[in-house]
């Protein structure tokens, strides 16, 4: 198979996976990775026709989500689309993002929330904000919205990359990927879509201040190991983020 496949990584996701497996599904091949769910997620995905990954044990986004890269690149994907399992983004973006990526092959194109921004708590505004600049200064590339959780990698990307996988740091692995993949030659463009934050969801598992504080101890040690990279700097500041429609 040569086209892009779609993980979606879920921990007690009861109560949005089946609908958003179903969405998903309209676009392409889906894989579902229960990260040890304590509720009946994988009972949801009954009859549905999507792969479903286990973890016996939870191990964290980030593992979930390699699990899920690693099995789409052993069935010949092409990209890998990974997209939240709690319904705050809608698959129904997957055509623009595949559209970006067949015009720019190699690079990561992440959906950015930059609609209706004010939607989202201030807390996490305030944190995703400290997180761009920090994955874009070591980077070297302006990166809108580093946080959203739905993007396309490129399957050569996935193909060379060691990740490094925290249980504790689950959310630390979608912002390191991103300054590798720039680092490895990749580029790294948004797409903008709406920010949804349906009053009586289920809480976050994002914590804002312990996620960012390893998020940024991520990328200073990074940039240390890089002289602190002033040249990033320099560069974020010269040239907007790349934003595609
Ligand atoms: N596999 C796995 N997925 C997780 C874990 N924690 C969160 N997720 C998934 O990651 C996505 C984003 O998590 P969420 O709590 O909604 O974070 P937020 O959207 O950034 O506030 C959802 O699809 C969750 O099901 C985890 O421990 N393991
Ligand atoms: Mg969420």
């Amino acid at each position: 198979m040569n086209a892009a496949m779609i993980v979606i990584p879920a921990y007690n996701e009861t109560a949005t996976i089946r609908a958003v497996a179903q969405r998903a599904m309209q676009h392409g091949p889906v894989i579902v990775v229960d990260d040890g769910s304590t509720d009946d997620t994988v009972a949801q995905l009954d009859g549905l026709g999507v792969t479903v990954l286990r973890n016996e044990q939870n191990s964290g986004k980030a593992a979930s989500l390699w699990h899920g890269m690693q099995h789409a690149l052993s069935q010949g994907a092409a990209a890998v689309i990974s997209i939240d399992g709690d319904g705050q983004h809608a698959p129904e973006d997957i055509p623009r993002l595949l559209a970006v990526s067949a015009r720019l092959p190699r690079a990561v194109v992440i959906a950015a929330r930059l609609r209706d921004r004010d939607s989202a708590p201030r807390a996490r505004r305030i944190a995703n904000g400290v997180a761009d600049f920090w994955v874009s200064w070591a980077a070297g590339r302006s990166v809108v919205d580093s946080q959203s959780g739905f993007r396309l990698y490129p399957a050569e990307l996935l193909r060379n990359y060691v990740p490094r996988l925290r249980k504790r740091g689950g959310f630390v692995f979608e912002s390191e990927i991103l300054i590798d993949a720039v680092r490895g030659g990749f580029d790294c463009v948004a797409v903008p879509i709406d920010t949804v934050y349906h009053a009586g969801a289920r809480p976050s598992h994002f914590r804002p201040v312990a996620d960012i504080t390893r998020i940024v101890l991520m990328v200073a040690g990074k940039l240390f190991a890089r002289g602190m990279y002033p040249q990033g700097l320099w560069r974020v500041w010269r040239e907007p983020a790349r934003i595609e429609n």
